[in-house]
């Protein structure tokens, strides 16, 4: 079986891969830096392959991805995982390149890929998306407009795929995952590391291996079940941004 994980280099997308393999999914691992992709790949022990483009490029999503050798073209699982914040400020502050970078990212990104990969799974009547949302997605929260609205795209794309895909024998999984120390923050907050910690402090934050854990509880359902929309929060946290910090 062959997983393709975009935004494999770091984060959710890095645990999502060593989850994955030990599953014994073979992995198409694709992020901006190869670099980071190899040394993943080093440590897996599963079949991999590589594949470096920014998912914001429609023809080097699709240059990519139609270069997969024959034998990495039958895509069982998708996990459109690539995605990002920039900037968090009140509407009329915001940076309109970081409006551009999020909406082209998780919006445009998902789907660009999703157009190389889905039509395969269709005409092989069989596959299994799995969309990273967020709690964002479900509930907008101030100073984050731009970056909830992109995720609740997202949610709303998850379920126009499973309309549109049910009928073709294709899962559409939706995670929407709260607080994940990850470098989330730091990249929202411009390389602000004081700040970006703020936002994981006095409470235990999730982990990006509990989000994989996720992706691979869905991926591993039975034949029958489509675990179709999943809210996983910190256990300190009761909604988007309210935390019970210590
Ligand atoms: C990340 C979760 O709540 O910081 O998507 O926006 S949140």
């Amino acid at each position: 079986m062959i997983a393709l994980i975009t935004g494999a280099s770091s984060g959710i997308g890095w645990a999502t891969a060593e989850a994955l393999a030990k599953l014994k999914y073979n992995l198409i691992l694709c992020g901006r830096r190869q670099e980071k992709l190899d040394e993943l790949a080093k440590q897996l022990s599963v079949d991999t392959h590589t594949l470096v483009f920014d998912v914001r490029n429609n023809e080097s999503v699709a240059t990519a991805l139609t270069s997969l050798p024959e034998n990495w073209q039958s895509i069982d699982v998708l996990v459109n995982n690539a995605g990002n914040a920039y900037g968090m400020s009140p509407i009329q502050d915001g940076d309109v390149a970081d409006w551009d970078a999020m909406i082209d990212g998780n919006i445009q990104g998902l789907l660009y890929v999703s157009k190389a990969i889905v039509p395969g799974m269709v005409s092989r009547q069989r596959g299994h998306i799995v969309n990273m949302s967020s709690i964002a997605g479900k509930q907008t929260y101030a100073n984050g407009a731009v970056y909830c609205a992109s995720k609740a795209a997202v949610e709303a794309i998850s379920t126009g795929m499973r309309l549109d895909l049910t009928q073709h024998g294709i899962k559409v999984t939706n995670i929407a995952p709260g607080a994940v120390e990850t470098d989330f923050s730091t990249v929202r907050f411009k390389g602000d590391k004081a700040r970006a910690a703020q936002v994981y402090a006095g409470f235990d934050a999730l982990q990006a291996a509990d989000i994989a854990d996720t992706v691979a509880y869905a991926v591993s359902a039975p034949a029958h079940v489509t675990i179709a929309d999943i809210t996983i929060l910190a256990a300190a946290q009761s909604a988007a941004t309210t935390i019970h910090r210590k």
